[in-house]
């Protein structure tokens, strides 16, 4: 067995730095792909730079109109975004950080700002291998995909048997269901399944019928939505019926969990396409406390968009056990902020929540958002357990190990059971 040490106040920094920074991840929520998915697996750096996060905030730093900047080739999208974001200024948002910080970590030189080089260095790289470099380099064991069948691009992969790569696994993405039933339902027909516009019996287990045959196609861990503000439950709207009649027995059926990304607000602003959505107002903590309350059989995993909702969601789920509160969500995830949540989290739970997801969408992009992330925790962590040795507790190295493995994905894997 490996010795154990106890831990002194002088020693506890640099042993929970060590432990922080070395501790694989399992990321619990991307939008990356298995290399399987081919094109669908964004990477290198003219997708870092063209983010949907720097795309917002390049077009507040250029007067260009919104259309002429889509039609222009990604090349050129990043070269804007370079030139505006990082040359004309001092890149200092969390997202140009973040483009920084991975090509740091990938060995470039980021003092040259030779955005030439790095293509050019990049193009000897295939998906394959720079899936291995980036995983390695950010020390993430694993990745949870968002998978939707509704999307003309995946579905085919996942109608023909393909090797999956274990490192990621995927997530059935429902919200093509959950959020535009009314559009989707003939999209549903077309695919075979006998739906109506009612929500009626025949409908539910057509419904079912869908989540099942894709369930066995993508083994997911778990089925996912994510919902607007306005969210309620109990709710009569065909949402509401769906969950209680098509996905909640279905995810018990299966045994996975339910997750709710509560809180966005699709297309505040529709000419920045995807960087259009917004946070405009707080969600109801009470919609996730009812579904929890009368679904004690399911298991929710919720994070929430909004900042005012944070404290909430925190109580509801010490109340709750088939609640876990997972990640600082898009918006959130910013240094202020998720230190702010991260605190809030440990002191009102403990090692039960999973404090980080990545949202990644660039495979690049795991560098930096876990980077950031391990950063905030050292300090986090180095206050909270600071605070035990003060108070007369004993801590060995181990044991912080153990509770460090549980914060980056144990304890999700605990709940998913
Ligand atoms: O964080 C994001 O990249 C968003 O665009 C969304 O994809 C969000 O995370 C979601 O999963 O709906
Ligand atoms: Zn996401």
């Amino acid at each position: 067995m490996k010795k154990q040490t106890v831990i002194t106040k002088g020693t506890l920094p640099a042993t929970i730095r060590r432990i922080v920074e070395t501790t694989p991840v399992y990321d619990i929520h991307t939008h990356l792909y298995d290399p399987a998915f081919g094109p669908l697996l964004l990477w290198g750096v003219d997708e870092l730079l063209t983010y949907h996060y720097l795309v917002a905030e390049v077009l507040r730093a250029d007067a260009i109109p919104y259309d002429d900047f889509w039609k222009l080739p990604k090349t050129q999208q990043a070269d804007l975004v370079w030139q505006r974001l990082f040359i004309e200024k001092t890149p200092i948002s969390e997202a140009c950080r973040g483009v920084i910080t991975c090509l740091n970590a990938l060995g470039f030189d980021v003092k040259k700002r030779d955005l030439a080089a790095v293509r050019k260095e990049l193009k000897r790289w295939t998906p394959e291998r720079f899936v291995t470099r980036v995983f390695d380099t950010a020390r993430v064991r694993r990745a949870v995909m968002t998978n939707n069948p509704f999307d003309a691009l995946e579905q085919p992969v996942w109608k023909k048997t393909f090797a999956r790569d274990e490192r990621f696994r995927a997530a059935l993405r429902i919200d093509e269901i959950l959020m535009g039933w009314q559009a989707n339902a003939p999209k549903l027909r077309e695919f075979g399944y006998d739906v109506q516009a009612e929500i009626n019996d025949k409908t539910a287990s057509e419904v079912r019928r869908f989540l099942a045959d894709w369930t066995k196609r993508m083994n997911p861990l778990y089925c996912a939505v994510s919902l607007t503000p306005d969210f309620a439950f109990p709710d009569n709207s065909s949402c509401g019926q769906l969950i209680e009649r098509c996905i909640l027995p279905h995810c018990r059926e299966h045994g996975i969990p339910f997750a709710l990304m509560i809180g966005v607000t699709r297309q505040v602003n529709p000419a920045l396409r995807l960087a259009g959505d917004g946070v405009v107002k707080p969600s109801s903590v009470e919609a996730v406390a009812n579904l929890c309350a009368k679904y004690p059989d399911n298991k929710f995993l919720v994070t929430m968009l909004s900042r005012e909702n944070q404290h909430s969601l925190c109580i509801a789920a010490r109340k709750f056990r088939n609640l876990h509160i997972f990640g600082c969500w898009w918006f959130l995830n910013n240094p202020s902020l998720i230190e702010e949540m991260t605190r809030m989290r440990i002191e009102t739970l403990g090692l039960s929540v999973t404090p980080q997801h990545s949202d990644c969408r660039i495979l690049d992009q795991l560098i930096y958002k876990w980077d950031h992330f391990r950063k905030i925790l050292t300090r986090v962590l180095t206050d909270k357990y600071g605070d035990l040795l003060t108070a007369g507790w004993k801590l060995t190295d181990a044991e912080i190990e153990r509770d460090v493995k549980l914060l980056l994905g144990g304890e999700f894997e605990r709940f998913l059971g």
